[in-house]
């Protein structure tokens, strides 16, 4: 192994070797309590704003570098996403680009740099509504860019999710099937509901991902995974960061500053 010096920051190999296999892996407990308040503060401070940004249509709002993806549910406005968070709250750019979550992803993509495509939240309200339909990541990141080239022939791009409260049975915790065969992405139609996906797909392997605040998970772009409505009076805030390896995406992501080019690692991880 040639990256030594920050050893505790890496995933261990049998973490790599689950991510390679099963698709996804969990470190519990990456980011602390007090981190995890900070983040939630500024998540708040944006739900708030996403809120007093509503019209009464569905919208996609561009403010201050930051894209308010907002829908009416229930007569009621609801956040489907806030993307590229940080260029509003600079400090969850910080998060998501501290050591615990760009070295083992320096390790996934096997690249000591990474495009930071997403820096996103999502809420999910107690009842909001909000929900995500069966999908995997290369899915969203061809539909973005329809030249996307797996150039490093692994993916080329990790999904960050940081649990920001807990991610229970009832408040739309993440589903995933578990498996990535190695002979290529599985093909079902995109943000589709468990009927459609279990013509192709066994949906009975589909698990819960259930997450204490700061548990986070790695998750492979193959992975088929989705998410239910929030049927519980706990929200469900969730904070994403995601990066792709140099070449593999060429258009900007919404959001001024989005899709820089980062040093994941000073250590070759090779
Ligand atoms: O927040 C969720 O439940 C869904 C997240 C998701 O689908 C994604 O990151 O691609």
């Amino acid at each position: 192994m040639k990256y030594s010096s920050q050893q505790n920051l890496y995933l261990t190999e049998q973490q790599c070797k689950q991510y390679d296999t099963e698709g996804f892996v969990i470190v519990r407990k990456l980011f602390s309590k007090n981190e995890i308040l900070e983040i939630a503060r500024h998540a708040n401070l944006l739900k708030e704003m996403a809120f007093k940004l509503a019209n009464n249509i569905d919208d996609k709002v561009m403010h201050k570098g930051t894209q308010f993806v907002i829908s009416h549910k229930n007569k009621k406005p609801s956040i489907d996403r806030i993307v590229w968070a940080g260029a509003i709250e600079p400090k969850l750019l910080e998060f998501g680009h501290m050591s615990k979550i760009t070295y083992p992803v320096a390790q996934l993509l096997q690249s000591q740099y990474a495009d930071h495509l997403i820096n996103q939240l999502h809420y999910k309200l107690p009842n909001d509504g909000v929900k995500f339909g069966w999908h995997i990541d290369l899915q969203n990141r061809i539909k973005f860019d329809t030249n996307w080239n797996d150039v490093g022939r692994n993916g080329s791009f990790v999904q960050v999710i940081t649990a920001v409260d807990e991610h229970n049975i009832s408040n739309g915790p993440l589903r995933v099937i578990p498996g990535i065969d190695k002979n290529g992405p599985p093909k079902f139609p995109y943000m589709c509901d468990d009927l459609e996906l279990s013509k192709t797909i066994d949906i009975n392997q589909s698990i819960m991902l259930l997450l204490s605040p700061g548990d986070t998970v790695f998750l492979h772009p193959w992975i088929p995974h989705s998410s239910l409505p929030n049927k519980s009076v706990i929200e469900r805030k969730t904070f994403l960061n995601g990066f792709s390896l140099p070449g593999a995406n060429k258009k900007p992501y919404p959001g001024v500053g989005s899709a820089e080019k980062i040093c994941l690692s000073k250590e070759d991880t090779k």
